[in-house]
């Protein structure tokens, strides 16, 4: 069988860009994958996060992982903090990136662009990145598109240690979405959605009411035309809202475009806000029951003590190929 890993970072609350391009995938791949699905809170502190925040955050993506139907019996879903040996591997392969590799970034550059200051974990944290992924030798890693470049950096990691200290890890595969690999900004269509964007109507979050999906879905930038036209180079405003409904309905793009050929963007708009609310609102009444049944706390620690045990395998093996004197 093979190991399927991703992460989510707790930096905000989860959005529709998140459940599209990952989630909802995650799902699906538990069926005949062994998974292991994170919270990544060792990279959402790379940018400063307010300790109590983290601390909901982490949990609040840790209950929409299973309320999106991550079942815990099945795949492991755990706090990355929880197992230390992501920690001690990254720094094992930073010391295997070069500068320039990490330069090359575009989240970094993306990230740390008008700031005056950027912390070196940022800079570094596609080797963590890599940690995380290696550890479990995962041969699939669904992610969005963004995350092309960090793997393809993972990738070039594992050969390099594999050539240095002899065959070990795997060489892992994206698994990136055809449609939703990037669902973008509502307010600024050459912006993904980001949970980090401090502008909340540019995004749909996961436990957003109602009535606030209407409001951001109505507010959303679209063009001077009327045509409900899926056409991302010329219209990708109402493109990227097509691909959103699409997601969200089952409904090809075509079957959307078909259904509303003819029809105003108000009309395509309102039935879209209320798809997204139908597809929402299950996951939102799954979510609360979890927080509510205190039950989360219990399932992250069984979680990551299975992930610890194989993690630890790896680690061993990988410092035993590195030369570390081993501890008696
Ligand atoms: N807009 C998006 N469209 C499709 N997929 C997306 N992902 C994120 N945004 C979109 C995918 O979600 C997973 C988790 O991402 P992450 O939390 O590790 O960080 P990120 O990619 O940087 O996501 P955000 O929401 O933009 O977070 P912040 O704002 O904290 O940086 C990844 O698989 C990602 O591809």
């Amino acid at each position: 069988m093979k190991t399927v890993l991703s992460g989510i970072q707790p930096s905000g609350q989860l959005t529709l860009g998140n459940y599209i391009g990952a989630m909802k995938n995650f799902v699906k791949l538990q069926e005949d994958h062994q998974c292991y699905f994170m919270v990544v809170d060792l990279h959402a502190i790379t940018v400063p996060q307010e300790p109590a925040q983290l601390r909901e955050q982490s949990e609040a993506v840790a209950a929409l992982f299973i309320a999106a139907g991550i079942n815990p019996e099945k795949s492991n879903v755990f706090l990355q903090s929880h197992v230390p040996q992501h920690a001690e591997l990254g720094w094992l392969m930073t010391t295997l990136t070069n500068m320039g590799e990490l330069e090359r970034m575009t989240q970094f550059k993306d990230k740390a662009a008008g700031k005056d200051s950027v912390g070196a974990g940022l800079f570094v944290y596609p080797s963590l990145m890599a940690a995380d992924i290696l550890l479990y030798n995962a041969d699939l890693v669904p992610v969005g598109d963004d995350q092309k470049q960090h793997l393809e950096l993972t990738r070039d990691l594992a050969g390099r240690f594999n050539h240095r200290y002899g065959d070990y890890f795997t060489v892992p595969e994206p698994y990136i979405p055809e449609v939703g690999a990037r669902i973008m900004s509502l307010d600024d269509v050459s912006k993904k959605m980001s949970k980090s964007n401090p502008n909340a109507g540019s995004f749909i979050a996961l436990l957003d009411e109602p009535k606030v999906i209407r409001k951001k879905i109505s507010r959303a930038t679209t063009d001077s035309g009327s045509e409900v036209r899926y056409d991302p180079a010329n219209k990708p405003e109402i493109s990227n809202l097509m691909g959103i409904y699409s997601q969200c309905s089952g409904l090809s793009l075509q079957e959307v475009q078909d259904r509303y050929e003819g029809q105003m963007y108000g009309t395509f708009k309102k039935e879209l806000a209320e798809t997204v609310v139908a597809m929402l609102e299950p996951i939102q009444q799954r979510y609360r029951d979890i927080r509510e049944s205190g039950e989360i706390g219990r399932i992250l620690a069984q979680s990551a003590e299975r992930a610890q045990e194989a993690a630890e395998v790896t680690l061993s093996a990988v410092k035993e190929r590195m030369g570390f004197l081993p501890r008696l």
